[in-house]
């Protein structure tokens, strides 16, 4: 059978490398895309997910993630969850149990250090410079959901028809301390099905979380859609509900694969990158646009790769 993998962001990129050599293997989906998005979370240099992420108002690092198997429909996800390195895998963890799978905050700290997951101090040096110098720009009362942001979301289908999905994020700068985005919500940053396929998103949760967009593309890819085309007419679909009921629509882009392994991408930005790897396929940086009601995309050069981290 054939497998894939797709994420978010040029940051999964190294994790997808390593994805991409266990699917290759015959390994399960599940542990691919954790090892996949431990790799971001792991890395300062990716300042949205995990170790040295994007701090909230109060200059607290406060992590949300989620894990989704498609053949048994498990969820596990934590939210707010405070010095811990790798929440991806606190997440998965959440998956073994049947009732209490999402928890958030000192419930999610207490549940993680009694299964002896490994506390860390999260905040790194340049986060706190980065914290001090947007404090200084803009009036604490004047604060919104800021648009320094990034998740990594992963979605993987292994050799078995296994498929699964992974968000990890430190969700959106200067964030209220306690705020929790669309990433560990399911059906909204997440949704996996082994029978049809799984979806992942990316950008401003108050505004994903209003379309649940990621059970949408997943449902729409079940009426016979191909991934592309569920993908791009979810976010139009909410982009432009959006802007009609609200005045505007922040940030959404999603990526998807069904269970062939076919590949789909859509975005309301002008760049939004993402990185793909299947039978068919080496490891691949693309980078989407939106422009008249479509998204079109390109492969990245390897300076962009080389010059860029989100
Ligand atoms: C959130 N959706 O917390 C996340 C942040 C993100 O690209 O994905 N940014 O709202």
């Amino acid at each position: 059978m054939s497998w894939g993998v797709i994420g978010t962001w040029r940051m999964a990129l190294e994790g997808i490398m390593e994805a991409e050599k266990l699917l290759k293997d015959g390994k399960s989906s599940l542990d691919a895309i954790e090892v996949a998005v431990k790799m971001v979370e792991d890395c300062p240099e990716y300042r949205s997910v995990g170790y040295g992420g994007l701090p909230n108002r109060d200059c607290e690092i406060e992590l949300d993630a989620a894990f989704m198997d498609g053949d048994t429909f498990s969820i596990g996800a934590v939210g707010s969850i405070k010095d811990f390195k790798n929440p991806i895998s606190i997440a998965r963890k959440l998956m073994d149990e049947r009732y209490n799978i999402f928890l958030v905050g000192q419930g999610a700290e207490r549940y993680a250090h009694t299964m002896g997951f490994q506390r860390t101090n999260m905040l790194t040096d340049y986060s706190k410079e980065e914290w001090k110098k947007k404090k200084s720009e803009i009036k604490l009362d004047k604060l919104k959901a800021y648009d320094g942001h990034d998740t990594v979301g992963i979605v993987g289908l292994d050799r078995n028809g296994k498929m699964a999905v992974a968000t990890s994020t430190s969700g959106l700068f200067m964030k209220r301390s306690g705020r929790i985005g669309d990433s560990p919500l399911s059906g909204s940053g997440f949704y996996a099905d082994s029978e049809i396929g799984a979806a992942s998103a990316t950008g401003v949760g108050e505004d994903i979380m209003k379309g649940c967009i990621s059970y949408e593309i997943v449902r729409l890819m079940e009426e016979g859609l191909h991934p592309q085309e569920a993908a791009e007419k979810a976010v139009n679909k909410l982009n432009q509900k959006l802007i009609s009921k609200r005045g505007e629509a922040k940030d959404i882009s999603v990526v998807c694969m069904n269970n062939k392994g076919e590949w789909g991408v859509a975005t309301n930005i002008n760049k939004f990158s993402f990185v793909v790897a299947t039978e068919a396929e080496e490891p691949t940086v693309y980078i989407a646009s939106f422009s008249d009601g479509k998204t079109t995309y390109v492969k990245a050069t390897q300076e962009w790769i080389d010059t860029h981290t989100e």
